[in-house]
């Protein structure tokens, strides 16, 4: 075997568990293949005997998990000779998508909400050159529009909606088994329309009911736990909400889309949603940059804040073997960053060797 293994992206890792046709036309980045890190600190600094891994999405092509789902839906989309795609995003979708639409020489046509979208996300879809539609509403807004405009433009719809995004998403679960060697006892993720924690459900369970082809894997499958923004927290409510608002923005979802499958991961898991305020989930974020240095965006902190309340009340017991999905990078909201440190401002001083030493010295 070459040295020098070339990786092309999960649809060719993963294609014999992937609705894929032999002929298609692959339109990758070379997503997936992200790593799966243990917090070496933050467990320390609980006090708790817990194994805690991070599975550091923000590190696909486009900083977030959406191009697992994007890879798969735009490939699919070309294959059915389609010209355009369409989405309503928070942000991360709308990026996702403009990317690999470029990449397959196809039109995006994303509806954002207004003054919503974090900074890094609204850079990127710009740049990628997506036709933008700002609207003067929210996410579940744009969603029900999206849904509508099918039937009075040819465009795909590339929202978690469309089955081959859950697709997609499924190769993480994939990936973790491959690196434990064995699905985790928990796996908490971010919720906001519940696609990704259905694509997680839907690949722990292919992967763990194919042991023929891979002897080492048991049947184990995690304890999924879902996370919500306190101000938009549908799943513990119980219903759809109105007027979500959160900082996290990329999770400022009232209404999502898959409701149902989300609730069939939880119970056939036996796994929970809960919500974090949104000191909460800052506090995790700064916590893992911090002690970790590991920087994700504050959507994603959801993850790591609500596995940190569980451990620390025991609902997660200690022996247990955690991964938290990093869904998007830091890099995406660096306003959101920037508020959060705006007491540790670095100072401006002289321009002098003193000033330096000084600056050291006084510090160390
Ligand atoms: C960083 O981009 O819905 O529960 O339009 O960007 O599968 O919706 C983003 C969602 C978590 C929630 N973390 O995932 C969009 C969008 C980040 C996200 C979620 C999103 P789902």
């Amino acid at each position: 075997m070459s040295m020098h293994q070339h990786y092309t992206g999960l649809i060719e890792r993963y294609r014999a568990r992937l609705p894929i046709s032999e002929s298609a036309r692959v339109i990758s980045l070379g997503e997936g293949n992200t790593p799966l890190i243990e917090l070496q600190n933050i467990p320390k600094l609980i006090g708790k005997d817990v194994t805690i891994y991070v599975k550091y999405e923000g590190l696909n092509p486009t900083g977030s998990f959406k191009d697992r789902g994007m890879t798969m839906a735009v490939t699919k989309a070309v294959e059915d000779g389609s010209h355009a795609i369409i989405c309503a995003s928070t942000g991360n979708t709308s990026a996702a998508a403009a990317a690999y639409a470029v990449r397959a020489g196809i039109k995006a046509f994303v509806l954002i909400p207004e003054g919503k979208i974090a900074l890094g996300k609204l850079a990127q879809t710009l740049m990628y050159g997506a036709q933008i539609i700002q609207i003067n509403g929210n996410f579940d807004r744009g969603m029900a529009l999206v849904k509508e405009i099918v039937d009075h433009a040819p465009v795909t719809i590339v929202n978690s909606i469309n089955p081959f995004r859950i697709e997609g998403q499924k190769t993480a679960a994939f990936e973790i088994i491959d690196a434990l060697g064995d699905a985790p006892d928990y796996h908490c993720l971010p919720v906001g329309n519940a696609g990704n924690i259905t694509a997680y459900w839907q690949g722990y369970k292919e992967y763990s009911s194919t042991i023929d082809a891979l002897p080492q894997v048991t049947a184990k499958r995690p304890v999924m736990c879902g996370y919500q923004a306190a101000g938009a927290a549908p799943f513990i409510a119980g219903k759809m909400i109105d007027n979500p608002e959160t900082v996290a923005t990329a999770i400022r979802i009232g209404h999502p889309q898959s409701w149902d499958f989300a609730w069939n991961a939880q119970r056939e898991s036996n796994g929970w949603f809960d919500s974090l305020t949104d000191e909460e989930i800052l506090a995790a974020q700064k916590l893992l940059s911090g002690h970790e240095g590991i920087f994700c965006e504050p959507a994603s902190a959801a993850s790591l804040a609500g596995a940190l309340r569980d451990i620390g009340t025991g609902k997660i017991p200690e022996g247990s073997k955690i991964v938290c999905t990093l869904t998007g990078n830091g890099l995406k909201d660096p306003d959101t960053a920037i508020e959060q440190c705006k007491n540790t401002h670095p100072v401006t001083i002289a321009a002098t060797l003193d000033a330096v030493k000084k600056a050291i010295l006084d510090t160390l």
